[in-house]
């Protein structure tokens, strides 16, 4: 007979570490370095805690990636997936069939979309998502009786994912370099990011003229050549860009004087994140398709899709064959993590503890780090934030001195968070967050003070380095 032992026994870090960088390609990863460190082992979370395989506690202030809305550790999750999983693993939605769990949740989801979106796409990422946005638009267009609508605006420093079509749609450079990307029909525009492109503007007034970018564009390329826009309501891989507020209306607006769809890519701002369903209602942005994927599930399972609202789905499902889509669009098990997933957001009214009462909470204690000597800004809306490390304080943030990027201070800064049990991204020299949706008060209070430890330990290794 077997006892379970009452200590649980912590893996073999080494052999797992030399196992991983033998065989196991990670994803935008630098391999030689990572052999050197070793990968570090996860190994069990708990709400809004991990603990990796040398038993150190964690604090995962990034929700996983952007993803765990609900914290870990959830069963009902877990069981209604192992539900699924004993009475239909896997079913299509091809050749005229369904499943119980995917119809289930396109009622769900519809119902929790804004006005005006009845339909959904399933896919089984927020790149594949995208990518059936490109399909989706042109085949609209093309049923629309204007099929030299083909190309698609989108911004520089924007995430859409890691296809050939998902990572043209994003503005990264380093992407770009690797592979000849974008593909063709995909251009860019300016990001509204005020510190970078603001001077001399208001907010406010930076945001009207960052979408005056759009207008511009869409001119130089004639607007009968121009299929959609496509933004994260706030970028999230790019830093936590948080755009003013007149921004996204202005865009609305640029799109309908010249007919053109708007996409919004929700992938890390749907499900809560920013204290509503999704953000295109803060921001008034009123899409034609939605974007998602991550906090859909969790991150439990994949999945991801499209919203699809009904300027578009009515000329579609009009339109006879649309041939596209995926073994795994609509999986029977991926579906009821989900519907089990939004079942616990909407019990524990997590949107609106978010928009009343954690989210402004969280703003108020992550502005206050701005005070940090080596803090230059400090904001957050909903439950995403970011801080800009600076080489030298201003009022005016176009009057502040940043690092030169080659010392790479964020990824100073992120070292100690890390080493002290604390998972804060770096991007840039930008510090971002963005927890889990469950995070109360108390441990709001406990992760600024975490961050505020880092960021003197971070001040103290700079100044040691003669870097300030
Ligand atoms: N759109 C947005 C807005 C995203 O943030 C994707 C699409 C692609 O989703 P998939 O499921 O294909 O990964 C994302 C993903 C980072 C990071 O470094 C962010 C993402 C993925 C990987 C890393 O912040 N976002």
């Amino acid at each position: 007979m077997t006892t379970t032992p009452t200590v649980p026994q912590l893996p073999d870090t080494k052999g797992l570490q030399q196992l991983d960088a033998a065989h196991y390609l990670h994803p935008f990863t630098d391999h030689d370095a990572l052999a050197q460190k070793g990968a570090r082992v996860m190994v069990r979370g708990d709400g809004i805690w991990l603990w990796d395989s040398e038993g150190h506690k964690v604090l995962d202030a990034m929700s996983g990636l952007w993803c765990v809305n609900v914290g870990y550790g959830r069963t009902s999750i877990t069981q209604a997936v192992a539900r699924q999983m004993d009475t239909l693993p896997f079913y299509n939605s091809f050749f005229n069939t369904t499943t119980i769990p995917a119809v289930e949740l396109a009622a769900k989801l519809a119902s929790i979309a804004p006005p005006g979106f009845s339909r959904v796409f399933y896919t089984g990422s927020g790149s594949e998502a995208n990518d059936t946005n490109i399909r989706m638009v042109r085949r609209y267009w093309d049923l629309a009786g204007q099929p030299e609508r083909t190309v698609i605006i989108s911004r520089r420093n924007a995430y859409h994912g890691s296809t050939m079509a998902g990572a043209s749609l994003g503005g990264m450079t380093g992407m770009h370099v690797q592979g000849g990307l974008p593909i063709p029909g995909i251009v860019h525009i300016e990001q509204p990011y005020y510190a970078d492109h603001g001077a001399g503007m208001t907010p406010e007034e930076f945001g009207v003229h960052a979408a005056s970018w759009l207008e511009e564009r869409i001119r130089e390329l004639g607007p009968d050549k121009v299929a959609a826009f496509i933004g994260e309501p706030v970028q999230g891989a790019g830093g936590v860009i948080i755009p003013p507020s007149t921004y996204w209306p202005e865009i609305r607006r640029i799109c309908d004087k010249y007919d053109i769809l708007l996409i919004a890519d929700e992938v890390i701002t749907g499900f809560g994140r920013l204290g509503r369903w999704f953000a295109s209602e803060l921001y008034g942005m009123r899409p034609d398709l939605i974007t998602f994927a991550k906090g859909v599930t969790s991150g439990y399972v994949p999945l991801g899709g499209v919203l699809v609202g009904d300027r578009v789905a009515d000329l579609l499902v009009t339109g006879g064959d649309f041939n596209h889509g995926f073994t795994y669009s609509g999986h029977p098990v991926a579906c009821a993590a989900a519907l089990e997933n939004i079942r616990i957001i909407e019990e524990e009214n997590l949107v609106q503890q978010v928009a009343d009462d954690t989210g402004p909470y969280l703003q108020q204690r992550f502005a206050s780090l701005a005070a940090h000597p080596l803090v230059g800004t400090a904001e957050s809306i909903g439950f995403v934030a970011g801080l800009s490390l600076v080489r030298r304080k201003a009022a005016n943030v176009h009057h502040q001195e940043r690092f030169d990027p080659a010392l790479e201070v964020g990824m100073v800064c992120r070292g100690h968070m890390f080493g002290n049990g604390m998972i804060m991204r770096a991007v840039g020299d930008r510090m971002i967050i963005a927890p889990p949706l469950i995070m109360t008060r108390a441990q709001i209070d406990e992760m600024i003070q975490k961050i505020r430890y880092c960021l003197d330990l971070t001040l103290a290794d700079v100044q040691a380095r003669g870097w300030m």
